[in-house]
């Protein structure tokens, strides 16, 4: 039973943290009625200071968020491709959490900016725990995961004037050229979407996907939204800001509480092996989409969400997902930045919740029979192996056994061990692509406005690479947002050049 129906079972009269009947709550234990008050006072003190202890770290990404529990449900078979439990029959259906949000505010920032947005969806699947940590966007901004403590810093405020720094935004950038695609969709209709349910998801990485025979392909994953794609004018987007910046956590709760149960259909793209290697693009690069039509979308279930959290903090705050969850069938491709998050995220949760964090009852893996391990101890520690089972392994004592069944695929891997450059690789041909044949014209005119409506507040020295790199990947794309410059620069008398790193003005 949940701990906190336990307590409101056990009694109807308040009590402190150690379950011991409260006689007032209102009025703290004083010397006469002046005071002073006296350390005897434990109900003070017992509540006083667990509210000092109230907060946790705050996610250094994606702190603002929504939370709300459903169930993947599978409609097509897929199991030729993989073994993974929640793929196992048509019809099966699997419980999950899932977590939106935004990247760079922090817990109290509006919800109507212009960000990507997180879509990360737990598995509670009979194998243990599967996390696709993804977004809204199928593509990231760079693709070597050493640059992504910069990337943030350069997203988040400036350390000395603690402002957002539109300075920082695009020296990071302008100076990363791989960031192209990723900043021409952030800054397309689709950077600011209606809430959380009329926008997509992407597992965006490549992962590799391996069926019963032990056969293995690579794979990405889409959520399309069934409610259709809604997205925000900037307009609609800053007059929200002010007045509901709160507007898709509200539009969530609101839309499960009324039993109008958003839901996703999930696609795979698959790619074999050959393929791969015969791909005139690296397969492998976060900054690229994989062709719908050389790798056409597969279905494969459909995901609904139908119930919101009982508690914010419980179910939201401490949700930790990681991408490192993938339970048997489902493994990591050389994706450099797949593999560049594997580590990170357990270990901001080892830091934000605890070393005890999956022992939380949104985190525990509550669809395998047990956690079976010989792990113990720690902070907070819910769980504990039965004192009789040995704690060292391997023993004489217990059934307990691993079972090599459940190996990952063994993989070949060769070539140099060496810091590869990666920033040289083709930076520009998806884009131009999307700019030239996926947007329209009142698209491709709207993209330039909201870019050189945000670029105009960097230095003109910053303007002029990003401007650059814009006209690379089509000279008519650098053209139109220095046209746009060109008049907001002229207004407000910017002159070059300025060149200093701390600047306050808007
Ligand atoms: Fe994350 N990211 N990330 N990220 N990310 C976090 O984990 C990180 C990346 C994403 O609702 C953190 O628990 C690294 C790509 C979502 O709780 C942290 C790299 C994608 C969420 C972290 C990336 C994401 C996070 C912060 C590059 C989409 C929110 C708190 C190598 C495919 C999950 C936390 C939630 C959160 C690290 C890049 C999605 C620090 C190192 C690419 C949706 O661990």
């Amino acid at each position: 039973m949940d701990p906190s129906q336990q307590r409101a079972e056990a009694s109807s009269v308040l009590t402190t943290g150690a379950g011991i009947p409260t006689g007032d709550k209102l009025n703290i234990l004083t010397v006469g009625p002046l005071g002073p008050l006296l350390v005897q006072d434990s109900v003070f003190i017992d509540e006083m200071a667990h509210f000092d202890r109230e907060r946790i770290p705050e996610r250094v990404v994606h702190a603002k968020g929504a939370g709300a529990f459903g169930y993947f449900e599978v409609t097509h078979d897929v199991s030729k491709y993989t073994k993974a439990k929640v793929f196992e029959f048509i019809g099966k259906k699997t419980d999950i959490a899932v977590r939106f949000s935004t990247v760079a505010g922090e817990v109290g920032s509006a919800d109507t900016v212009r960000d990507p947005r997180g879509f990360a969806i737990k598995f509670y699947t009979d194998e243990g725990i599967w996390d696709l940590v993804g977004n809204n966007t199928p593509i990231f901004f760079i693709r070597d995961p050493i640059l992504f403590p910069s990337f943030i810093h350069s997203q988040k405020r400036n350390p000395q004037t603690h402002l957002k720094d539109p300075d920082m935004v695009w020296d990071f950038w302008s100076l990363r050229p791989e960031s192209l695609h990723q900043v021409t969709f952030l800054f397309s209709d689709r950077g600011i979407p209606d809430g959380f349910r009329f926008m997509n998801g992407y597992g965006s990485h490549t992962f590799k996907l391996v069926n019963a025979k032990g056969q293995a392909v690579y794979c990405k994953f889409h959520y399309k939204s069934n409610q259709g794609i809604k997205n925000l004018s900037v307009e609609e987007a800053d007059r929200l800001v002010a007045k509901d910046p709160d507007y898709a956590i509200r539009d969530l709760f609101q839309a499960i509480a009324k039993k109008d149960f958003p839901s996703w259909t999930m696609y795979i793209q698959v790619m074999t092996f050959e393929q791969a290697e015969q791909s005139p693009f690296n397969p492998f690069d976060l900054t690229k989409v994989w062709p719908h039509k050389d790798y056409p979308l597969i279905p494969v279930g459909k995901l609904v969400l139908n119930r919101n959290p009982n508690n914010y903090f419980a179910d939201v705050e401490q949700i930790a997902f990681a991408p490192s969850n993938m339970p048997p069938g489902i493994e990591a491709s050389p994706d450099k930045m797949l593999q560049g998050r594997l580590f990170s995220y357990p270990d901001t949760h080892r830091h934000r919740l605890g070393a005890n964090y999956l022992h939380l009852p949104v985190n525990c893996p509550r669809r395998c029979a047990k956690v079976s391990n010989y792990q113990q101890d720690g902070p907070m520690c819910i769980f504990s192996a039965p004192s009789v089972t040995p704690n060292y392994y391997p023993n004489s004592f217990s059934s307990l056994q691993h079972d090599n069944n459940h190996n990952e695929r063994s993989f070949c891997t060769a070539g140099d061990a060496f810091r590869h450059d990666s920033s040289t690789e083709d930076n520009v041909s998806q884009v131009k692509n999307f700019y030239k044949k996926t947007l329209s014209e009142a698209e491709r005119q709207r993209l330039c406005e909201n870019l050189a409506l945000h670029l105009k507040d960097a230095q003109i020295f910053i303007q002029k690479r990003a401007v650059k790199n814009f006209s690379d990947v089509d000279p008519d794309y650098g053209a139109r947002i220095q046209t746009l410059l060109d008049k907001h620069n002229k207004t407000c008398g910017k002159k070059e050049p300025l060149h200093s790193y701390t600047r306050c003005d808007p």
